[in-house]
């Protein structure tokens, strides 16, 4: 099935000076970009997009984090795209993430780390975590005008 994923680069990625490495692992796959935008996220709009972690002990630090400089937001188009997206990112604690996964080759902290500091962990990439979430972030995320529609030069391969 063809799917739209919301990924964001967190301020953690921007401030390394990731975006490029990240994006890249996306098109390489053969994935489509079909949305892409920096944004600066205020902390109504964090409560929006972590409505499922509002009233966890830990939502205090993850807002601290998500605010605390712009993250790139983009829209991801393909096959089964969501869960392909995912894999690419690789496990939610970066100590454990595979290597040859984005968190797997550019984080490594745990949560014992994290919650020891009080803080969210910095794992450098959100994406959306199952089919109907991906569609209620992307409607959150970028309004009709803000995604495309056009041919990768090697769809008729994938497709
Ligand atoms: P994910 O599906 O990978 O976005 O992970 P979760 O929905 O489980 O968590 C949302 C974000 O909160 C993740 F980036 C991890 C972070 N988090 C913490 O920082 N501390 C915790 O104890 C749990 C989650």
């Amino acid at each position: 099935m063809i799917e739209q994923t919301l990924v964001l680069i967190k301020p953690d990625g921007v401030k390394r000076g990731l975006i490029g490495e990240v994006t890249k692992r996306f098109e390489l796959r053969g994935l489509k970009i079909v949305g892409l935008k920096m944004v600066q996220v205020e902390p109504d709009f964090s409560k929006k997009h972590y409505a499922a972690h509002v009233d966890k002990k830990f939502y205090k630090g993850l807002e601290k984090f998500i605010v605390s400089g712009p993250v790139v937001a983009m829209i991801i188009e393909g096959v089964d795209a969501v869960e392909v997206v995912r894999k690419i990112v690789g496990s939610t604690e970066p100590k454990g993430a595979d290597v040859g996964t984005i968190r797997g080759d550019f984080a490594h902290i745990s949560y014992e780390h994290a919650d020891k500091k009080d803080k969210a962990i910095e794992n450098l990439i959100h994406a959306s975590g199952n089919s109907e979430e991906a569609k209620q972030e992307v409607a959150l995320w970028f309004g009709i005008d803000e995604l495309h529609s056009y041919k990768l030069s090697h769809e008729d391969h994938i497709y």
